[in-house]
């Protein structure tokens, strides 16, 4: 795993923007990309410390992602959780044999003291995969989501409740007392940074609690590289996910504009969605640069094409 400094960042959730790092991958060398994942889904469960949007990042670099899921592996079998369910234990959360080798050995390390951080990159590196993944604090941040029905922990959230609680906020436990991981902040603060990405994740639970870590947007906002994101939202509807009945909830429009604004004071650059092309005017109003194409990442040459346009749209923001 190379510690040079990167030359794009990518601020990612899991499926969604696992699958545009994917793209990013094939167009940049592993060791001139990192990408900051999310941690506030992490959670404990059935004692052991899962980490899924960084699992998700690393088995999609991998290629050994379930390609039916977006999450979990590939061929996986349900053996552990078919004795769990026969012993009357909890099996809302489907933790596959294969996947659950890597709990098992991280929560072991992490009790022995060894980072997350350092862990994920080992475990990148065993998987074959040269980006560099860099979980966004090695502080534990624990997403907690507010609803009509009381406060949820994240997983219970979106996989036992299946997200039909309606959603009226979201809290990062443990934010103000966690630190940035130092390889972004020195990432940020490098002039050879072409391009930070922020992916087509989950606003408000995949994208937020990298944005809401102490000093991160101060760093994002002082850093010479163009930021650009990508809309998840398509047509008036999440791409996946509940991005769009999050924001119906909480009475946000459910517009590629109102993630413009979500992201205010950061962005330089915008990729709407074909489909949306209708709103271009409007949002050029919002942000400087904004560039069309299809978003939706159907296939691999899709998911390069993607990232293709976006790091051209950031050379755009460089050159104006
Ligand atoms: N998502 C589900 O909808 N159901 C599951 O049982 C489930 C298990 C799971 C296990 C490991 C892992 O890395 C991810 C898993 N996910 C599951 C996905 C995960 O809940 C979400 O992708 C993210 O937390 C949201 O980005």
């Amino acid at each position: 795993m190379s510690q040079a400094s990167p030359r794009v960042l990518a601020l990612c959730g899991g499926v969604g923007g696992a699958k545009l790092v994917l793209g990013l991958s094939h167009i940049v060398a592993g060791e001139d990309l990192m990408v900051v994942v999310n941690t506030g889904d992490d959670f404990d469960h059935l004692g052991l410390r899962v980490c899924p949007d960084i699992d998700t990042v690393s088995y999609t670099l991998a290629g050994v992602v379930n390609p039916e899921t977006g999450w979990g592996r590939a061929g996986e079998t349900g053996e552990f959780m078919a004795a769990l369910a026969s012993l009357g234990g909890e099996d809302w959360f489907f933790l596959g044999d294969r996947d659950l080798a890597l709990h098992v050995e991280r929560t072991r390390r992490l009790r022995d003291g060894e980072t997350l951080s350092d862990i994920t990159a080992d475990f990148a590196c065993k998987l074959g995969v040269t980006v560099n993944i860099v979980p966004m604090s090695d502080d534990p941040v624990a997403t907690k989501v507010a609803t009509k029905e009381g406060e949820l922990a994240f997983q219970h959230y979106f996989v036992r409740e299946r997200c039909q609680p309606a959603v009226t906020g979201f809290r990062f436990q443990g934010i103000d007392r966690a630190s940035p991981h130092s390889r972004i902040v020195e990432a940020l603060q490098n002039p050879a940074l072409e391009a930070v990405v922020i992916c087509p994740s989950n606003p408000f639970v995949s994208i937020d609690p990298i944005l809401a870590l102490p000093g991160l947007r101060e760093a994002l906002t002082r850093c010479t590289a163009p930021v650009v994101a990508i809309s998840p939202i398509v047509g008036g509807a999440a791409v996946k996910g509940p991005t769009a009945k999050m924001m119906a909830e909480l009475n946000v429009a459910v517009t590629p504009a109102a993630v413009v604004t979500h992201y205010a004071g950061l962005l330089e650059g915008f990729v709407l969605d074909e489909r949306d092309a209708a709103c271009k005017r409007t949002i050029e109003r919002l942000v400087p640069h904004v560039s069309i194409g299809d978003t939706l990442m159907v296939n691999l040459d899709r998911k390069i094409a993607l990232a293709e346009q976006v790091l051209a749209l950031a050379g755009r923001c460089v050159a104006a």
